[in-house]
């Protein structure tokens, strides 16, 4: 099983759809297994998008990632990275497909609602960012039921 790194945007909370996002996603066959909400300082927001460093986007998406409360979630299941970034659809909210997201529910390359990980490598790092090891549950298929350690 996969695990990818989802955050609503504070778009997305500030507008009251981080429940359907959230349920697009779950009804995609990905299942929560960490969940939180919170807001990033300048230091976190400037790692988790680190690799956009040297992008004119750069400052303005920091800012908007920072300006209210986001919910990020730990999303688990088969092919859990690519299903995530089909559900969001493209970037560009007036190029995604419709159906997806972003194409519904975004506005804006900026207030585009939701980001994923696009990477086993980058899923880690972001869980990372996120969650301690000990926040995010482990579903066994053995027993159809989430391994809580108790
Ligand atoms: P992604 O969110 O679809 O993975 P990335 O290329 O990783 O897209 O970019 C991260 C975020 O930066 C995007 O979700 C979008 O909000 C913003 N962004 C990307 N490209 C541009 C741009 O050309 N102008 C303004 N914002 C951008
Ligand atoms: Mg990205």
């Amino acid at each position: 099983m996969e695990r990818t790194l989802i955050l609503v945007k504070p778009d997305g909370v500030q507008r009251c759809i981080a429940g359907e996002i959230l349920s697009r996603l779950e009804r995609r066959g990905l299942k929560i297994a960490g969940l939180k909400m919170l807001q990033l300082d300048t230091a976190l927001a400037e790692k988790h998008y680190a690799v956009h460093k040297e992008k004119p986007f750069f400052n303005d998406l920091v800012k908007f990632i920072t300006s209210g409360p986001i919910i990020a979630a730990v999303l688990e299941g088969e092919n859990a990275i690519e299903s995530t970034r089909q559900t969001m659809g493209a970037t560009d909210p007036k190029k995604a497909a419709p159906g997806t997201i972003r194409a519904d529910l975004g506005i804006n390359m900026e207030h585009n609602l939701i980001h994923g990980s696009d990477s086993p490598e980058n899923a880690e790092k972001e869980i990372g960012i996120f969650f301690t090891p000990g926040e995010v549950l482990t579903y066994s298929r053995d027993i159809d039921k989430w391994l809580t350690g108790s």
